[in-house]
């Protein structure tokens, strides 16, 4: 069966990647981007919000859109998925966690060794960048009123404050976007959980991965245009799969 076949490699991996999207959030009610129904992406347009543009166009609409969803994700909390990728981070030797999301649910769920690579709901920096890449603010020790708001950089006193977060045409953090290449082409395994695989440079890490030989382990409620050239799809909610898929592997640890 897939699993087992799945299990086994991930059990041998000499390094082991995963990397994950907005799906593994979605049984802990984090609405992901592109999913027809309720995908955020359904409801608002991306290029209103999550644009530098659209920043300097509307600040006060992009920060309470960005506020909203930090309040949102701060009443949900990790799913089994999550606690099954913070297990297999216990179980193996070598395993790095790439991750798309900002939502802080793997950090949750007990995973150390981590790598986002766009940014974080729960951190701020000044939009101008006035101390060098980035300046983070600590927006709980400003003050400033809902109506107000971006809050105004602390240091500048010019730039707004904004969602230290990647926009479209945004570059990633330099060092963790290359660190991220680096184990794409070296890991021997790869599991790519909850992706659709169309944001770019995220999308060309599985794809990194195969050219170098990896075995690749896509699991996904629904195939994606990469779903062919996986070494193994395992379709369905990444908190059903995941739990199963740490169980056979804890059964070929046993077994070894
Ligand atoms: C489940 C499930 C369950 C559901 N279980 N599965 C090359 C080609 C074409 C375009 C480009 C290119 N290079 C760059 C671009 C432009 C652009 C891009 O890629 N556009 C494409 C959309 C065409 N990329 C960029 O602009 C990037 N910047 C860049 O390249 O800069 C270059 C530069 C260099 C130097 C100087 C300056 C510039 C930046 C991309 C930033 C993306 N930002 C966002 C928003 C983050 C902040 C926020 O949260 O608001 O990141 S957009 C959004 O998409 C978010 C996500 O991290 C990202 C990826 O989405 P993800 O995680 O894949 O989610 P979904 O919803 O798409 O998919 C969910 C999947 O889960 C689905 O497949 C479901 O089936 C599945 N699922 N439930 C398992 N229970």
């Amino acid at each position: 069966m897939d699993i087992q076949r799945a299990a086994k490699k991930i059990t041998r991996a000499k390094h082991l990647v995963i990397s994950t999207g907005a799906g593994v959030s979605a049984e802990s009610g984090v609405p992901t981007f592109r999913d027809a129904l309720d995908g955020l992406w359904a409801k608002y347009d991306p290029q209103m919000l999550a644009t530098p543009q659209a920043f300097r166009a509307n600040p006060k609409l992009v920060w309470d859109w960005y506020w909203y969803r930090r309040e949102l994700v701060e009443k949900t909390r990790p799913n089994p998925g999550h606690y099954a990728i913070a297990a297999l981070e216990k179980l193996l030797p070598e395993v790095t966690l790439i991750t798309q999301n900002v939502d802080h649910h793997h950090q949750q769920a007990g995973n150390k060794n981590i790598i986002t690579l766009h940014g974080s709901l729960f951190a701020y920096k000044c939009a101008n960048n006035c101390q060098g890449e980035p300046t983070s603010v600590e927006v709980s020790r400003l003050t400033w009123k809902p109506e107000d708001a971006p809050p105004t950089c602390p240091y500048c006193g010019k730039g707004k404050v904004r969602p230290d977060v990647v926009w479209f045409g945004e570059a990633l953090p330099e060092a963790n976007l290359r660190r991220a290449f680096e184990l794409a082409r070296t890991c021997d395994v790869m599991l790519l959980v909850g992706t659709s695989n169309v944001v770019y440079p995220a999308a060309r890490l599985p794809i990194e991965a195969l050219y170098q030989g990896a075995f690749v382990i896509e699991i996904n409620s629904n195939p994606t245009d990469l779903t062919p050239r996986m070494s193994v799809f395992l379709q369905g909610k990444s908190g059903d799969i995941l739990p199963q898929l740490v169980e056979a592997v804890r059964e070929e640890l046993g077994a070894e």
